[in-house]
């Protein structure tokens, strides 16, 4: 670069009074693209295109993360990772066990990075929506109460009466209005659900989907449970998204990694919810996990540590983590990470004198 500016100053240059002008502009453009690169928080911290890109997530230089952090008593990626949606249980007349939930629509403007605030329309208060979670054969009935500005529904995957469905122009729910769903918790595995009021690409960008899990009869194996949604926001409305995440938040779990014990299983309810992109992937580094395709089956479909899921595409992970330290997890598709879909797994040693096993492989015997 230096022979370059050297060439632009040359003696021959000089003579020219106004190619002078023009080489000390150049100059001055090469050394604050220089700068830029020699320094990217300088360029990065700055507001460039657009107030929220890039720019906006206020990226440190040579590592990942967002300077700051978000007020969690709005909104909390770590409560979140283990919470489900409280219901209340009462028995039906044939004996089978009714289960019945509380949800709401409403719009919250939420933190989704360091001062980077987008207006949601959320269940419950929250992106995503609380998980559901209820025992395969339970009736289940949610109560919806629609408290945002304009129709909502809940629609469900699994199975249910048409009528149940939440996704025709008469199953809307107007403002203030609500709506029963009911219907049988089938069939076992990790689902979801979702508002279905047009155009959808709004509805589901803004924040209404949420998991629904149903467990089998006979339960599964003790592990340390935790969900999670792979998602994203255009906070500039250019349908395009510009910060990624895993439950909402960019880079949460690198500020607050998830603690887990040395070789304990570890079963992760897995969703992609990404709107405007094709693909997302997940990715975890140092070990291999068992994948478990919507969790419908008991045998694992992959032992493997990436894979990649379409928009509503979930699945069940189980993973273990021999050694201990920091794991990360992330994106397999780095402008994803980048910008803020990476998280890290804390794995705290343990005294007992286990064999090391990655997922239920056993790698010594
Ligand atoms: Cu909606």
């Amino acid at each position: 670069m230096r022979h370059y500016i050297n060439y632009l100053l040359s003696s021959k240059l000089r003579q020219n009074r106004s190619a002078l002008f023009c080489a000390a502009g150049i100059l001055i453009i090469v050394l604050a693209l220089s700068l830029a690169v020699t320094f990217p928080s300088t360029a990065m911290m700055g507001h460039g295109d657009s107030e929220y890109g890039l720019n906006g997530l206020h990226l440190r230089p040579y590592m990942m993360g967002t300077v700051g952090d978000v007020d969690h008593s709005r909104l909390d990626p770590t409560k979140y990772l283990t919470d489900v949606l409280p219901s209340t249980v009462s028995t039906l007349p044939d004996g089978r066990t009714l289960r019945t939930f509380e949800i709401y629509a409403i719009n919250k403007e939420i933190e989704i990075a360091p001062g980077i605030f987008f207006p949601a329309w959320t269940y419950n208060g929250h992106v995503p929506g609380p998980t559901l979670r209820a025992k395969e054969g339970e009736r289940i009935r949610v109560n919806f109460k629609n408290l945002g500005d304009r129709p909502h529904t809940m629609h469900f995957h699994g199975f249910h009466a048409a009528a149940m469905d939440g996704s025709h122009a008469h199953q809307l729910v107007p403002p203030q209005g609500t709506f029963v769903y009911e219907f049988d918790a089938d069939p076992v595995g990790v689902h979801l659900y979702h508002c279905h009021a047009t155009p959808l690409i709004q509805h589901l960008h803004n924040g209404l989907y949420g998991l629904w899990i149903v467990d089998p009869k006979e339960g599964r194996a003790p592990a340390k449970e935790m969900y999670m949604i792979m998602n994203g926001f255009d906070p500039n409305f250019d349908e395009e998204n510009e910060v990624y995440a895993v439950n909402t938040v960019a880079f949460h779990y690198n500020r607050h990694p998830i603690e887990v014990k040395q070789n304990e299983l570890v079963r992760l309810y897995l969703a992609n919810m990404l709107e405007f992109d094709q693909i997302n992937s997940f990715h975890i580094h140092a070990t291999f996990f068992d994948y478990y395709p919507t969790g419908t089956q008991k045998e694992p479909r992959d032992y493997t540590d990436t894979i990649i899921l379409g928009q509503a595409e979930r699945g069940i992970i189980e993973v273990r983590f021999p050694e201990p330290g920091d794991y990360m997890f992330h994106a397999h598709k780095t402008e994803f990470a980048e910008r803020g879909w990476m998280g890290l797994f804390r794995v705290m040693p343990t005294d007992e004198k286990t064999t090391v096993q990655h997922g239920h492989h056993d790698l010594v015997k």
